[in-house]
């Protein structure tokens, strides 16, 4: 028995019925406090949801469906360090990479926090002997490039947010990131740079992912190309994985290891070690200010009434377009560019947790689950995508977010920046009517072409500034969205059996190709043709 045939759904059924057709318009119109009281504030993170096609009823009848699913009794479940990552075994107790010293989480009966604030000190120690020049390089040199090799968790999130705060980065230490197995991703990052003034962070939590230790081991032999003495891997290779064996068997000295645990996953690892690169470049103070944040929306999600609970409100208007109104995308459209990266790396952490078919009990759902995530930084999405956002036929319920202040004040263009983020949330609510086009005199047979139809629904996150406090509010508050969604839709949002597939059958195909004959067993008849065709190219055949 799903969600679905729950009295709550059956409720929000009944209601969206009722209200589907409701416009913005009208209902700004006829609540003058609107803004206000459907508006939220915690700790200078400020959600405006109002322009939302919900009433005070479609609230309370979602705050219905997640007293419904016992979602609060689920947060408490993930904060204590149950074992809710049931198809891994495991706990998802992301929340103790941030909490304080003086906290006390268990898992498996012992307490985390201890652990976790070693690696924090060991993290802090070796990022000042690389930003104050101590560490020197084989040759005697200090480092000035640092690569972090890594994919999907151990790329993405240290990757946004190096970039998210690069106004508090050391300026003259060039942090790169490497993910792909295509060899050019490599290339390129090394391009033009000195092996003895290098550093490589292999970051991978299970030390066996084929991408990050073919990058791994070609990053070794550029190395010693220019270096020629093994000796040199100790000096200019640190790893970041919970795998010592592994660690030890690639040549990097285990001193140089940083470890972290199975309890966090690796879309929400950026708080654990895998967040060295990030702390090279902000330094441990930064760091420790972000991880600040994350706390403090970690605490305001365990403990704020779900009414009141921001990552539970953007989680049940999530729900309410997606399974009410058939949204099937949701964009994340930042008006900084500093969070350029910001897009991706909620695209994977939203649909590797919740793009699931079946559901706890192992059955298939009958509801709709995570959607697409996408975006881009504004302005350049209005330049582009936007067209279908304001005219095109599909609803893509969006998330904007800005900052009263820029880093970079040059003239106008933050005023200018914000102007388009403001415009942007009008003219998707509330549209143009082709009557006051008329009224402006547009010729009739443009009329339809230049109409807005509005009722377009967003949600918009602002803050004073971009700062390391902030980014970590709002990366927990996306976390902590996806969370609740999982809850709601019955699905394990903490796997990711998904991506298992075409990774073993790539190890098999790889095999094929790379042995003299072509067996093709087991393979299709499509991809037979398409790798005889590979072979031809490559002039292996
Ligand atoms: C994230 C996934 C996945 C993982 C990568 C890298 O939740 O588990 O993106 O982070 O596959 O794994 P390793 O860190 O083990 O190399």
């Amino acid at each position: 028995m799903g969600i679905e045939t729950g009295a709550a759904w059956r409720e929000l059924r009944t209601h969206y019925e009722q209200v589907a057709e409701l416009q913005l318009t009208q209902i700004f119109a006829d609540d003058p406090r609107r803004a206000k009281e459907f508006s939220l504030e915690f700790q200078g993170l400020f959600l405006d949801y109002s322009k939302n096609r919900i009433t005070r009823e479609s609230l309370d009848l979602l705050m219905n469906l997640a007293d419904e699913v016992q979602l609060s009794a689920a947060i408490y479940d993930m904060f204590a360090g149950k074992k809710i990552n049931v198809t891994e075994g495991r706990a998802a107790l992301h929340t103790a990479l941030r909490a304080p010293k003086s906290s006390r989480i268990e898992s498996d009966g012992v307490d985390v926090v201890p652990q976790v604030h070693a690696v924090l000190d060991q993290m802090e120690e070796f990022s000042q002997t690389i930003r104050s020049g101590q560490w020197q390089g084989f040759t005697g040199k200090p480092i000035r490039n640092v690569i972090n090799i890594g994919i999907g968790g151990s790329d993405l999130g240290p990757m946004m947010a190096c970039e998210a705060l690069r106004a508090y980065s050391q300026r003259n230490l060039n942090i790169q990131f490497v993910a792909n197995v295509d060899g050019s991703d490599f290339a390129e990052a090394v391009q033009g740079l000195h092996a003895d003034e290098t550093l490589f962070i292999v970051c991978s939590k299970t030390f066996s992912t084929d991408e990050t230790l073919t990058n791994a081991r070609t990053a070794r032999s550029w190395l010693l190309e220019q270096l020629v003495d093994k000796d040199a891997i100790a000096k200019h290779f640190v790893a970041v994985s919970t795998n010592t064996e592994e660690v030890q068997a690639f040549g990097i000295d285990t001193q140089n290891m940083f470890g972290f645990w199975d309890w966090v996953g690796g879309r929400y690892s950026l708080c654990s070690s895998v967040g060295l690169a990030v702390m090279v470049s902000i330094g441990a103070t930064n760091f420790r200010a972000m991880l600040g944040g994350f706390h403090a929306m970690d605490e305001h999600f365990r403990t704020a009434p779900l009414a009141q609970n921001m990552p539970v409100l953007m989680a049940l208007l999530g729900i309410w377009y997606n399974n009410f109104f058939a949204a099937e995308t949701h964009a994340i459209l930042p008006y900084d560019n500093y969070l350029k990266h910001f897009p991706a790396y909620f695209q994977q952490a939203d649909m590797e947790s919740n793009g699931k078919c079946i559901d706890k009990s192992g059955a298939e759902v009958a509801v709709q689950t995570g959607p697409i995530v996408w975006g881009q930084a504004g302005t350049n999405g209005q330049h582009a995508f936007y067209q279908l956002l304001h005219q095109g036929t599909k609803l893509v319920p969006a998330d904007f977010i800005g900052f009263a202040q820029s880093h970079n004040p040059t003239c106008d263009h933050h005023d200018k920046l914000m102007a388009n983020f403001f415009a942007q949330t009008q003219a998707l609510a509330f549209g143009k009517s082709s009557q006051t086009l008329a009224d402006e005199g547009v010729e009739a047979a443009l009329i339809p072409h230049r109409t807005f139809t509005g009722n377009r629904p967003t949600n918009s996150l602002m803050a004073e500034k971009l700062t390391p406090f902030v980014l970590g509010q709002l990366i927990a508050l996306y976390e902590h969205k996806i969370f609740a969604q999982g809850v709601i839709w019955d699905v394990f949002s903490f796997d990711q059996w998904g991506v298992d597939l075409g990774k073993n059958l790539a190890v098999e195909i790889l095999h094929q190709l790379q042995s003299d004959e072509a067996s093709n067993a087991n393979i299709d008849a499509s991809t037979a043709q398409l790798m005889a065709r590979y072979r031809k190219g490559r002039g292996a055949s």
